[in-house]
């Protein structure tokens, strides 16, 4: 990634400050397939039909996250905006369609509103619309992968920023690299910052697995994608009809597992690499870390977070925090 210098250029209401690296994304996707136990990172899930198959995933019945979520914020809303205070410059971040953070406009009166997400391009019909129906507020698209960094551009607000982070992305990395960008958004927040995040929780092994392996085999799709979106990016000559879909809940870890399993015996060739698959090797293409609220709660103050307010469903299993900085 090349950050550009935000002061050279005309402050358009987007700025793109992340540069795709074709180099460092074949180096990176090589290492991952050459390893011991393969592994891709699961930012590789989503390309464009990738992003539209996740839309789908959270239209299934077996996957509670995004609907648990939302009738948590449906029905905590004004205790949530309460929590937050109005006013705020609002970091809304891997923002999509900005439809989750749109919601709260009216409860907390913004005073800029800042959808983060990889490309500005996906973040622009979004934002017109939102401009629209709330001009009071400034807003101010960024193209950036924040998890790499939260260095953010002079024109967005220091003063009381409040970062977005629904739909316990979180838990898409290890316990690390959580409690390590959560320590980077806690630097960005300033003394009168906070944050507010959604986590998905530990709970019953058949309904997290479900979630993962639905009967559409909607998730199935998603995944296999993968080897179609890796045949784009670095020329690999992956058949996706040579693999199957394994989603399964790995308790110890605290983690849904999601791999490729090779059906037979394959090899896979791209330019600057081989490698031969045996019959039932996988690729491990994502982790879904499930919390408990005590653990998360830990994971925050570790953070430099002070003890959060939570929200959560009747049966317990997404949870909802604001949390300001200690
Ligand atoms: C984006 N993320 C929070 C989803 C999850 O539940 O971990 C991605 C996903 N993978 C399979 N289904 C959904």
């Amino acid at each position: 990634m090349a950050p550009l210098n935000s002061r050279d250029m005309p402050h358009s209401g987007f700025i793109q400050l992340y540069r795709r690296d074709d180099d460092a994304i074949r180096a990176e996707l090589t290492a991952g397939l050459l390893a011991d136990q393969p592994a891709t990172s699961p930012k590789f899930l989503y390309d464009a039909l990738g992003s539209k198959l996740f839309e789908a995933i959270c239209e299934l019945p077996e996957y509670y996250p995004t609907r648990t979520e939302k009738a948590i914020f449906d029905a905590r809303l004004h205790d949530i905006a309460k929590s937050t205070g109005r006013g705020t410059t609002l970091i809304d971040l891997g923002a999509g369609n900005c439809a989750k953070a749109a919601q709260f406009f009216p409860y907390l009166q913004p005073l800029q509103y800042v959808p983060v997400d990889i490309s500005v391009e996906f973040l622009k019909d979004a934002v017109e619309s939102l401009r629209q129906r709330f001009p009071q507020i400034r807003m101010t698209g960024i193209g950036m992968d924040f998890s790499s960094t939260m260095e953010l551009p002079p024109v967005v607000r220091r003063e009381k920023r409040l970062f977005f982070y629904p739909g316990s992305s979180i838990g898409n990395f290890s316990p690390i690299e959580a409690a390590a960008l959560l320590g980077r958004i806690r630097e960005a927040c300033q003394a009168d910052g906070s944050l507010l995040i959604g986590v998905d929780m530990v709970k019953d092994k058949d309904v997290l697995t479900a979630a993962y392996d639905d009967a559409l085999g909607v998730t199935a799709s998603f995944n296999l994608n993968l080897l179609l979106h890796l045949n784009t990016l670095i020329g690999t000559d992956f058949h996706v009809r040579d693999w199957r879909h394994v989603g399964c809940f790995n308790e110890s870890a605290s983690r849904i597992e999601m791999h490729l399993e090779a059906r037979s015996d394959v090899t896979v060739r791209w330019p600057g690499g081989v490698r031969r698959f045996a019959e039932g090797e996988r690729i491990h293409t994502e982790s879904s870390y499930k919390y408990t609220r005590q653990g998360f709660l830990q994971l925050l103050e570790r953070a430099g977070f002070a003890a959060a307010q939570t929200w959560t469903d009747e049966r317990g299993w997404f949870l909802v925090c604001h949390a300001r900085v200690a």
